[in-house]
């Protein structure tokens, strides 16, 4: 993100006539909105109707609510810029909020406008077309900010303080309501430049007393979540990383901050699996970085410094045994660090940790090599049968899971995770979006076959917008996580877990998707290979057994 600076927002048009509808698009425009992912109905038409005359932006329309918030969130995390969607209040609403949800879990910039019943019928109970009670209250666990307009000159407003929402402090998803009869009304509107805004700097008094305590340690180690991937902070964790001599651990959500390979970066841990509490307990001073730290099943121990950098408050005051709680977002705050560490004549030669970020690589390898060899074989073959800058989205499914651990994301690649969220449908949908903001770069979704029958129908989305995606579906006939759990801890008494699946070459073909069939890693890597150099999109299928999830082997 460049850095920031602070543009007063200022009154660019003020034209008395027009349309709530009107107000809104513009204020989209203004906002440097150009894709809005969309399902229509009678209280969004003049919304709809808006949109037709734009220039700037396109819409995208899906076959099912959930798509157009799942797309707003794949197209913001690549695009690194806030995503939209528009719906139908009730359920349509109800609909996009599993994937708001996932936007909520990821710390997602996503806007869903949500429209809303006539505005004379708010709180009647009159049983409008779509209407639910307190739709906002329905939403307020799984955004940061939403709110109500009932004027069209409170539209563009609105539209200013979700950006800021979306964009300031830890990114989250944001709703907006607005009637109908306040779409098609005419009022006075003023609408507004987009602004950008400083970021949190941290404190100089905590900085000096990190820097101090690791210019002082013997063996400190750098955490590192998804924060830092929405500061773009990997240059400054890596040169803080190279002065220290410190060894780098990520979360799934921070994987391609640092790129696979470098020799300060150990790897990931997902589910107590990959990279163990060991390094971290044979560590004196942790710093943690835009990370909730969630599943590490790390206790700090006496004797152990931990040093937290969040730019959300809420998380500094999660007990981790912290002892400096830095308030700052991660790029600032890393650089101050470092700055404050080369004053001091750190040099990371001094530091001197020897080899244990390598030794701690080797033993994650060692380790995935021999609990789980054929699902490794899979994931090098999506790994090996893409370029460097492919985004991948690691859905909830056998190879998904493993994924998060075991692909290498390199310089300028990616890879999309639903968080804890952990929703089962998320990765088809939120790859459409995520190529939609991607171009000529590859998307890849990984899918198990239960996550993508959630939405086949969106094979026809892809196929009417031009959507080149590839999506990889593994199937294995069932639900397998829950198939696996119940042979292991159910005395494999099978009941509701196993599935029948549609002939997936004749499925695409209905949409007239290209498709292929593969039963091995090498086919896969050769199919894989075909399809992302493709102008189209394109369905593999991929047989393989149920086989143990990482979380199942702890
Ligand atoms: C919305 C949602 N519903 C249910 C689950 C529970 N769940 C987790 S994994 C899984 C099975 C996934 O099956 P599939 O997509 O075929 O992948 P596989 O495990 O077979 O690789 C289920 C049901 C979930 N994570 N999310
Ligand atoms: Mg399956």
């Amino acid at each position: 993100m460049p850095s920031a600076t602070t543009i007063s927002s200022q009154k660019v048009l003020n034209m008395p006539e027009m349309t709530g509808a009107e107000a809104l698009r513009r204020s989209l425009e203004a906002e440097g909105v150009d894709t809005v992912f969309a399902l229509p109905g009678v209280q969004i038409m003049a919304a709809f109707d808006a949109l037709h005359d734009s220039k700037a932006i396109r819409l995208v329309s899906t076959r099912h609510e959930q798509t157009t918030a799942y797309m707003a969130d794949g197209y913001a995390r690549v695009a690194r810029k806030p995503g939209v969607a528009l719906v139908v209040p009730g359920p349509g609403a109800l609909n996009a909020s599993a994937a708001v949800g996932t936007a909520y879990a990821a710390s997602s910039p996503v806007l869903l406008i949500s429209g809303q019943i006539p505005s004379a019928s708010l709180g009647k109970g009159e049983g409008q077309l779509h209407e639910v009670e307190e739709q906002l209250d329905i939403f307020k666990p799984i955004v940061k900010w939403n709110t109500r307009v009932l004027s069209v000159s409170e539209i563009p407003g609105a539209i200013h303080d979700a950006f800021k929402q979306m964009t300031t402090g830890r990114p989250g998803p944001v709703e907006l309501e607005i009637p109908p009869d306040i779409l098609a009304a005419t009022g006075d509107v003023e609408i507004l430049e987009a602004e950008r805004y400083p970021v949190k700097q941290p404190a100089e008094d905590l900085i000096a007393r990190a820097a101090e305590a690791l210019a002082g340690a013997d063996r400190p180690a750098i955490v590192i979540g998804g924060g830092t991937l929405r500061a773009g902070a990997g240059q400054e964790v890596v040169a803080l990383a190279e002065l220290l001599d410190a060894p780098i651990v990520g979360t799934p959500q921070a994987k391609g901050v640092v790129p696979a390979g470098h020799p300060q970066y150990v790897g990931e841990q997902f589910a107590q699996v990959g990279i163990n509490g060991e390094l971290l307990e044979d560590s004196d001073v942790i710093l943690l970085v835009g990370t909730r730290f969630l599943l590490f099943g790390f206790e700090a121990k006496a004797g152990q410094t931990i040093i937290k950098i969040d730019v959300d408050q809420r998380e500094l005051e999660k007990d981790h045994g912290t002892t400096i709680a830095i308030d700052a977002d991660a790029k600032s705050g890393l650089a101050a660090i470092g700055a404050a560490l080369c004053a001091r004549g750190v040099d990371g030669v001094s530091a001197g940790q020897g080899d244990r970020a390598l030794t701690y690589r080797k033993k994650l390898h060692k380790f995935l090599k021999d609990k789980a060899p054929s699902q490794i074989a899979w994931v090098k073959a999506v790994r090996e049968a893409t370029d460097d800058d492919a985004v991948i989205i690691s859905g909830m499914t056998n190879i998904g899971y493993w994924s998060l651990i075991a692909y290498d994301v390199r310089e300028g690649g990616e890879m999309i995770t639903p968080g804890y969220f952990g929703n089962l449908g998320f990765s088809f949908p939120t790859a459409l979006g995520a190529k939609i903001a991607a171009g000529d770069r590859a998307v890849v979704a990984l899918c198990g076959d239960g996550g993508f029958m959630y939405s086949p129908q969106e094979l026809a989305t892809a196929k009417q917008h031009g959507i080149n995606l590839v999506v990889v579906v593994f199937d294995n006939g069932a639900f397998g996580a829950s198939r696996w759990d119940q042979e292991h801890r159910y005395g494999d008494r099978e009941i509701g877990t196993e599935f029948f699946n549609p002939d997936w070459d004749t499925l695409a073909a209905a949409f007239g998707i290209r498709s292929q069939g593969v039963d091995t890693p090498d086919d896969l890597k050769t199919a894989l290979r075909e399809a992302v150099a493709l102008d189209e999109p394109s369905l593999i299928h991929v047989t393989l057994p149920v086989m143990a999830p990482p979380f199942q082997l702890v």
